[in-house]
């Protein structure tokens, strides 16, 4: 195995023997598999006219399934590898397509051919280091694109050019006269339809759910039995509420769902009792003491470890997968049957008392847009000297701490915009308020970046100034997996410059492709905090 796609890679040059993330090899083979002949299934819709939709699906399906974290089941994988041929196959035959690629052309129906050639495909398949680097770079911010694109397509929601982009841009990496230039083109294509696929997805949020208001979310825990729902997906959120309604069960969030608290519709539930535990990698602890039935709807999940006894109590649905956990399909009509999860609660303890917290959130755009009046008063006034935009991911090594130590130092007259799990490094300082202004604002979730766009263009507007470049703006972004890559090149797209990154530097970075993204864009990386304070604050 060979993986390099997350800021936890090992010795930050890449996972060969097991990831840190517990993927083991055989795992990560059958995802490089599931990636090469995806990328078939691409070409070969490609070549087609008039494609059906749901094919799109498939697409953005497995590269979901292949995001750091998401699905430990090396078996579904390879099931999920078979559904791609066996409709693949189907395709070429019915439309009669002739000369397409080795890629489009694997077939096989034989699992242990499957488990040989899974060996064969990875990524350092590509020998040139800077073509590997970009096409990669690519493809990861193409799996981010396809979770958000899939969120936003179980809601009803398609945007036609980002699933044909992700397809034609899956082929493009399969071709052998790799052009530098072209790939660097496609990579800031790749920012603008990720742009696109977070603006489908808010829509499709705030249009089912309302727009995410002010709110108060409570950390403690209640005394009902209980379901813990993680992930993204907020039309599982929204499947659970409706099927736990007078239950006598209640619903906590955990990690990256916390957001939903944020939204008018599932406030409406009078058992959504709040949030439980903290970031995605303090999950072992968490979900042991909670009790209850634990549903996974995206990444990211922690493998259990040895004193941990929950894995007849954890679920997945969607793109997750753990071996031994129950995995929750949705009917042909979308309709996921949790009655076996809420069974399971009613069998269980209520959860233990984590903590007496509370914090605020809810400021994604439309949010911001009600308070933009006096944002743009306190800025004037000079209340508020500058905004930090401190979004993205949070991870478990310790270096991570820098966040917290930044987000404490800051000046008392910066205001953080966060969107994302890193949040969780500083969201419970209580770093106070500019006349009212709380000084973290959250949007939401990692796709809520979109939020975040649109309120430095508000803000760019409100100050008549020609770029976002041009605000009192600094952005100090945290990486772990692909969402935040598909976020950074977003932000590349729209000609955002001088973005830090950290904790380290994506690994699968060429020193060409590193230099390039500082000449164009001045990306640079986190040093130290007093540093970095000084950079910032100047
Ligand atoms: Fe955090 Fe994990 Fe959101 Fe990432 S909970 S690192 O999935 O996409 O962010
Ligand atoms: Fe390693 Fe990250 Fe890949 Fe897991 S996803 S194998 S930790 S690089």
């Amino acid at each position: 195995m060979f993986c390099f796609q997350c800021q936890e890679t090992a010795g930050n040059k890449g996972c060969t023997k097991v990831g840190v993330c517990g993927k083991n090899e055989d795992t990560a083979n059958s995802q490089d598999l599931l990636i090469y002949v995806t990328k078939g299934l691409a070409e070969v819709l490609n070549n087609i006219e008039n494609v059906d939709e749901k094919y799109y699906d498939l697409i953005s399906n497995n590269m979901f399934v292949t995001i750091t974290n998401a699905n430990f089941d090396k078996e579904d994988i390879l099931d999920k590898v078979e559904d791609t041929i066996k409709l693949k196959d189907k395709l070429i035959e019915e439309n009669n397509l002739a000369g397409l690629s080795e890629a489009a052309l694997y077939t096989t129906d034989d699992r242990n051919e499957l488990k040989r050639k899974a060996i064969e495909v990875g990524v350092l398949n590509i020998v040139n280091e800077d073509e590997r680097s970009l096409v990669e770079l690519i493809t990861y911010g193409l799996k981010g694109m396809a979770a958000y694109n899939h969120h936003a397509n179980v809601l009803g929601y398609r945007n036609k050019e980002v699933d044909r982009f992700i397809a034609k841009t899956l082929e493009e990496s399969l071709k052998d006269d790799k052009d530098i230039n072209n790939l660097i083109d496609l990579t800031i294509k790749t920012g603008e339809h990720g742009l696109m696929a977070m603006e489908t997805l808010d829509r499709a949020n705030t249009e089912k759910f309302g727009n995410p208001e002010i709110t108060e979310v409570d950390f403690s825990a209640g005394d009902r039995p209980a379901i813990l729902i993680s992930g993204h997906d907020l039309n599982d959120m929204e499947m659970l509420l409706e099927q736990t309604k007078d239950s006598g069960v209640d619903i906590y969030t955990h990690s990256e769902m916390l957001p939903a608290n944020y939204y008018p519709k599932f406030k409406t539930y009078e058992h959504f009792h709040g949030n439980y535990g903290n970031s995605w990698w303090t999950q072992n602890d968490e979900f042991q003491k909670f009790n209850g039935p634990i549903l996974m709807t995206t990444n990211c999940i922690v493998p259990l470890k040895k004193d941990n006894d929950y894995l007849d109590r954890l679920y997945t649905t969607g793109n997750a997968g753990y071996p031994g956990a129950k995995h929750i399909c949705a009917d042909e009509n979308g309709y996921k049957d949790f009655s076996e999860i809420i069974k399971k609660a009613k069998e269980c303890n209520a959860p233990e008392n984590l903590e007496d917290t509370k914090i605020v959130g809810g400021f994604a755009h439309n949010q911001v847009e009600a308070l933009a009046g006096n944002i743009v008063e306190e800025i004037k006034a000079g209340n508020i000297k500058k905004f930090v935009v401190m979004a993205g991911c949070d991870g478990r090594f310790k270096d991570r701490s820098y966040y917290t130590e930044f987000a404490e130092k800051l000046p008392k007259d910066y205001v953080i915009l966060t969107a994302g799990c890193a949040k969780y490094r500083y969201n419970k300082l209580n770093l106070g308020d500019i006349n009212g202004i709380p000084r973290v604002l959250d949007a939401g979730q990692c796709n809520d970046s979109y939020s975040l766009v649109k309120t430095a263009l508000l803000l760019k507007d409100a100050f008549e100034l020609d770029s976002v470049n041009d605000l009192p703006l600094e952005f100090n972004i945290a990486w772990y997996e692909q969402k935040a890559v598909i976020v950074l090149l977003a932000l590349l797209s729209l000609g955002v410059k001088n973005i830090h990154l950290g904790p380290t530097l994506p690994a699968f970075l060429s020193e060409t492709v590193v230099n390039f993204l500082v000449e164009n864009f001045n990306i640079a990386p986190i040093t130290n905090v007093e540093d970095d304070l000084k950079i910032m604050t100047a």
